[in-house]
């Protein structure tokens, strides 16, 4: 039960036998680097007055997200944070409804009705975040519930943040998670800081991980830069739930490499620590990795580059010929219809 904390990834021989050949390697590299250009194309876009509000960015949980969201399976739902972009990416949205998204125009997953990272597109089993954290894990929960109940080789993933995780709803979804031994993966993105909140005053224990022996379940902690580590924890999780054998509480630990948002300067975050995690940022870390273990060639590395680089340019003009949404509109989607719901008696 106690807290474990997962070796780092070695061979390719031991990445194919966690289930993945070289061609899901490349698209988990892919992934991370459309996530990572979405973000910093995104910064621009904000600068230049395209995006209302704030703008996130999860830069350095590239490889958190992106491991994470490639160990679901096609019927697994989640509830991805503000840090998570590669789960969507993953998942397969189209970088185009991410830019339209940020932009506030009809073509984002909530069609305009919220700008930034409040979205997500349940059509892939993905539900959108509220801005109260970690108001989602009590979500998951029930799904996870209700796939136990219909007998549904389903798991439901949660995320929260190590600051949310001194709320008391993510101890309530954790503990009755435990105490019906839940198909679900609480997904703690540990970054460190809450927004100027450091570890040390958001939790009194070394890790995270180390509550799940008070739920009852097992707790893991993960180097979040290591795409390849986290793939192999969160299936490993995933598949244990699907089995029925309960939740994982999944510790990745990260840095935010950014400031909270784009308003914030992050000036109380030790110059050191930027340098020294900035040492291990994930896409070089699984760049190296690729290139010393997957043969990646400099020729094959510059064409994923200049495809991602197309890619996010005609996804760009895409969103930007998407319109604001019609005020006549605003209701259509604020309430579900019974034909939404797969609930007998909403039938
Ligand atoms: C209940 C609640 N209180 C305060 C906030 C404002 N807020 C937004 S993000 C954030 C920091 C969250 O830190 P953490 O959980 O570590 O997630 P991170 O942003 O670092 O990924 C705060 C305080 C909020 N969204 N919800
Ligand atoms: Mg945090």
């Amino acid at each position: 039960m106690a807290v474990r904390e997962a070796e780092p990834v070695g061979s390719l021989q031991e990445v194919k036998e966690a289930g993945l050949d070289r061609e899901d390697l490349l698209g988990m590299y892919r992934a991370m680097l459309i996530t990572r250009g979405i973000e910093e194309r995104g910064h621009i876009l904000y600068k230049q007055g395209k995006i209302p509000g704030s703008f996130y960015t999860g830069r350095g949980n590239e490889a958190a997200a992106v491991g994470v969201g490639s160990a679901m399976g096609p019927n697994d739902v989640g509830t991805p944070l503000h840090r998570d972009m590669g789960v969507h990416i993953t998942r397969g949205v189209d970088p185009w409804r991410i830019f339209a998204q940020y932009m506030g125009r009809e073509g984002g997953p909530t069609r305009g009705r919220d700008g930034n990272v409040h979205m997500a597109m349940p059509e892939l089993g993905l539900h959108p975040m509220v801005s109260h954290l970690p108001a989602m894990l009590p979500v998951a929960t029930g799904m996870a519930l209700a796939f136990k109940i219909r007998n549904e080789k389903r798991v439901a993933l949660g995320w929260f943040g190590e600051g949310a995780a001194a709320r008391g709803d993510a101890h309530e979804a954790m503990n009755m998670a435990g105490v019906r031994q839940l198909p679900i993966v609480f997904v703690c993105d540990n970054n460190q800081w809450a927004y100027s909140t450091p570890t040390y005053l958001s939790f009194p224990v070394e890790h995270i991980a180390d509550r799940a022996a008070a739920y009852g379940f097992d707790g893991v902690v993960v180097d979040g830069t290591d795409v390849l580590a986290v793939y192999r924890e969160a299936k490993r999780a995933i598949e244990k739930a699907r089995e029925g054998g309960g939740p994982t509480l999944l510790e990745c630990l990260t840095l935010r490499m950014e400031g909270h948002a784009v308003h914030d300067d992050a000036f109380y975050v030790p110059k050191e620590m930027f340098e020294q995690w900035a040492a291990q940022d994930p896409i070089e870390r699984f760049r190296s990795w690729l290139r010393d273990h997957a043969e990646l060639t400099d020729e094959e590395d510059d064409e994923i580059a200049s495809s991602v680089k197309r890619t996010l340019n005609s996804a760009l003009e895409q969103a930007d010929e998407s319109p604001l949404p019609d005020p006549a509109g605003l209701e259509a989607g604020v309430y579900a219809a019974p034909e939404d719901l797969d609930t007998p008696h909403h039938k």
